[in-house]
């Protein structure tokens, strides 16, 4: 720790104003808050530059989330965290070397994750020698120089890791792989690794691909929608219109979470108002307060129901898939008792969802965070697949899955090849491709490569894009692991914690964002994206550069590829200055983007293959979809120990802290609360504002965070509920999901005490 840097992001403020929660969403504040920070970020002509020009056909792809666009757009597809994450990154480059000389990474870390962000986007090359305090500029040349020199003397190449957040569009992602590849490892651990890994776990193995089966119209014949763990009002605002078009056509929505939050209650569309219509909708006609890590419990209720309904498409089943019999008798030694203790509801709740999914001939099931950060999440996601496959609810207008991605473009780098484990058919196309061998050892994924930087077994980490240090759990054993590291790397647009707290030296590569113009070679280029259903489609930026030394994704591939490798491998130089010359080398390595260059330029994009959804077809071993049959997880805890799931606010684009409001849960001001169930704040004699300390259990093994402000709220008794990154430190690197290896963030056995009976110390 030579560098004394702070890991844990330090105590912003001890302010903090409580509101009711609300009830509604988006309407007139959300357009004064989106007002608000573009132009305070970008100024007046700036915003309603970008604002005109997101996820419009000829524009670029909203930064914010992986929701698709309608195929009829209006000019202003307005979304109030969209706007604030394209006003993030259009901010002015004030990070730079000059910035850099006059504060010490040390000075830096003392400012909160909000402080960080508010610096500006970062303008220059910079190296953090050994042994220094300060990052200094380096040219664009230099820094090439360093990296791939030590590069070429590391001699086993399993001893670097390459991280991915994502981002990263898909002619950078494919060309950062093949570099990889080409190097000699697949330790390309991604943030997918700890979102929805456990859905394309969930999902291949019983329904034969990894993905959604829905389309954007399929929520216009849906007869009912589930919304499971997952906050749309914040997460994918967007998601809310074609939820009210859904609710206006007759579909019922079941929202299933332990917090009634605000964006499933009503909705009121910010367009609606400049139309001069007032009237909000109500989304969700059921919201089941479902204990956290409940829901296993919950659909066994509902399989019940539709087992005594006969709610079974029998055809379907029989003809199209295996194992229901094993899995209804599984359902049926399952007791009520058992199912309401742990789901939290009573048998009523349960019914009455039970009998409108029995009566539903289409129902989608989404679902987010809320389920695949269990230690039961992919188990979970199969029960869900079990509801669902038993009604014949995939490959049918209007039904079918739909995990809802986060980072805009995380399923296409999962699709271009950004996986650490690939399946051997997928490294045989690529091989066909690319023409050189690619390694077939399994590589790291996120928890693994930070066990093997822990242990002494990275000698370089590279980032592309994101926040290593801040996003993955145990913080303290993380920034121990990366300090390990002789050099790390990171491409970033801007600052955050992870570029101070560091392997030995350092590197920050600073690269353009979505919304900028990127010319290569004098030529104007676009990039391409696939949404959360699997529409692949361009993305073009239109603005001035925040400052004329960045460079592009694909081309710090390209020319660091270079620079290693010369040109054994590939002609890099030449893709980094062309990116249809990627395309065509995507279109020769990856199924289904045949004319790749050709269809992308369609104004919507074009669809990838779907087997499910596009014919009822599953590429399972055996042709058939699967149910399976699962145990209830156990969700004992010791009687003074509660059950903690970490949660994004309103104001921040995960680590990336916008503000420190949440406002639709009513609380601003500070991001280190607790929500707590009221009647056991009455039971500890504690009061909203009561200061604990956090300490979490795992085998054996304690964890302590101090300093944290109560706040009562309706979460279910012996839940609680604290920010991410904040809370990051309580979550233990081992505490993972069974088979997707996905930290359990959502749960976090914890215990509290107020922090003035035992004289709280500073973190
Ligand atoms: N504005 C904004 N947009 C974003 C992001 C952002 O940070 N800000 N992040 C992006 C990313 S990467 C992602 S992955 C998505 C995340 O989108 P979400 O998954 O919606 O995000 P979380 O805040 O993690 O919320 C998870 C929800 O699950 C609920 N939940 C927790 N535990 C359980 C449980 O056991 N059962 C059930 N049924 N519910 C539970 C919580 O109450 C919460 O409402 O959003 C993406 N979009
Ligand atoms: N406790 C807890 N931990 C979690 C979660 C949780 O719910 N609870 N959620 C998990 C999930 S779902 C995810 S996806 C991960 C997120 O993990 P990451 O993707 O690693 O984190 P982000 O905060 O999205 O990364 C933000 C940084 O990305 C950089 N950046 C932004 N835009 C660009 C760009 O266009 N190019 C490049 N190169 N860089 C860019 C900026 O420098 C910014 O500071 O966190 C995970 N961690
Ligand atoms: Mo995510």
């Amino acid at each position: 720790m030579e560098r004394q840097v702070k890991a844990r992001t330090p105590i912003d403020t001890n302010a903090l104003h409580l509101k009711k929660p609300k009830t509604k969403a988006a309407g007139i504040p959300a357009v004064l808050s989106s007002a608000k920070h573009g132009i305070s970020k970008m100024g007046v002509a700036k915003t309603i530059k970008n604002l005109t020009m997101v996820n419009q056909k000829e524009g670029f792809d909203c930064p914010g989330c992986a929701w698709p666009d309608p195929e009829h757009r209006t000019t202003f597809e307005f979304c109030e965290n969209g706007a604030k994450a394209v006003a993030d990154e259009a901010m002015k480059a004030h990070v730079t070397p000059h910035f850099f000389s006059k504060h010490s990474v040390k000075e830096l870390s003392s400012l909160s994750d909000y402080e960080l962000n508010r610096k500006g986007r970062i303008s220059h090359p910079v190296i953090l020698e050994k042994g220094s305090s300060h990052y200094a500029e380096i040219s664009w040349e230099d820094a090439f120089t360093r990296i791939s020199n030590h590069l070429n003397s590391i001699t086993d190449p399993n001893r670097t890791a390459f991280y991915t957040s994502g981002r990263t569009s898909n002619e950078a992602a494919f060309l950062y792989q093949a570099f990889v590849r080409a190097y000699g490892t697949n330790n390309l651990p991604d943030c997918s690794n700890m979102c929805h890994e456990s859905s394309g776990k969930g999902l291949g193995q019983t329904i034969g691909i990894g993905k959604g089966t829905v389309s954007l119209d399929d929520f216009n014949h849906a007869d009912v929608i589930m919304v499971i763990g997952q906050n749309p009002g914040t997460n994918h605002p967007r998601m809310l219109t074609a939820l009210r078009d859904a609710k206006h056509r007759g579909a019922k929505i079941i929202h299933v979470n332990p917090l009634p939050e605000a964006g499933l209650m009503q909705f009121k569309h910010p367009q609606d108002y400049m139309k001069g219509n007032l009237k909000s909708t109500t989304l969700a006609d059921l919201h089941l307060g479902v204990r956290i890590g409940g829901d296993a419990a919950l659909i066994k209720g509902l399989l019940k129901i539709q087992i005594d309904q006969d709610a079974i498409d029998h055809e379907f089943v029989s003809s199209k898939t295996k194992g229901m019999d094993e899995m209804i008798a599984k359902t049926a030694s399952t007791t009520w008792e058992e199912i309401t203790k742990d789901s939290g509801l009573t048998r009523k709740e349960i019914e009455t969802a039970g009998l409108m999914l029995a009566k539903s001939n289409a129902t989608i099931a989404c679902w987010a965070m809320g389920l695949t950060q269990h230690r039961n999440g992919v188990a979970v996601i199969q029960e869900v697949v079990n509801l669902l496959l038993m009604g014949g609810h995939v490959g049918r207008q209007g039904a079918g899955f739909c995990p809802v991605r986060g980072h805009s473009n995380v399923q296409g780098d999962r699709t271009v090849g950004i996986w650490e484990a690939p399946s051997d058919a997928f490294l045989d196309r690529l091989e066909k491709g690319l023409e050189f061998e690619v390694p077939r050892e399994h590589g790291y994924d996120v928890v693994r490569a930070i066990d093997a930087m822990d242990k002494g077994k990275i000698d370089f980490f590279f980032c592309m894009g994101g926040n290593f240090l801040s996003a993955t759990p145990d913080t303290d054993v993380t920034s121990r692991g990366l300090q390990n590291i002789p050099m790390t790397v990171q491409v970033s647009t801007k600052l955050n914690r992870s570029h101070l707290v560091t392997g030995e030296t350092a590197i920050i590569l600073p690269c353009l964002g979505r919304t900028e113009l990127d010319i290569q070679n004098g030529t104007k280029q676009f990039v391409t994206v696939e949404n959360s259903m699997g529409v692949v489609h361009r993305s073009q930026g239109g603005l001035k550069p925040a400052s004329t030394s960045l460079k592009s994704e694909p081309w710090i591939v390209a020319e660091l590829a270079e620079s290693t490798l010369g040109v054994k491998h590939l002609e890099w130089r030449a893709l980094g200055q062309d990116y249809s010359k990627i395309r065509d080398l995507m279109e020769a390595s990856l199924v289904g983007f045949d004319n790749y260059n050709d269809r992308v330029s369609r104004p919507n994009g074009f669809e990838l293959p779907n087997p499910p959804r596009d014919s009822q077809s599953f590429s399972t071993p055996d042709g058939k979809a699967h149910f399976t049959v699962h145990d209830l997880p156990n969700l004992q805890v010791e009687d003074d120990q509660y059950v903690m799931m970490t949660l994004r606010s309103h104001d921040q684009y995960n680590t990336t802290i916008y503000g420190l409001s949440d406002r639709y849960r009513g609380v601003k001001g500070n991001r280190r609360i607790v929500f707590m169930n009221a009647n056991d704040m009455v039971e500890r004699g504690w009061k909203a504002r009561t200061e604990v300390n956090i300490t979490s259990h795992f085998l054996g093994e304690k964890r302590h965070s101090d300093h944290w402000l109560i706040v009562p709220y309706p979460i279910p008794s012996g839940n609680i509920a604290t920010y991410f990154p904040e809370a990051n430190s309580l979550v233990p690197l081992h505490s993972t999901a069974e088979q997707s290896n996905t930290p359990t963030s959502k749960w976090i056995v914890c215990s509290m005490v107020s922090s003035t009976s035992i004289g709280g110390e500073e973190e």
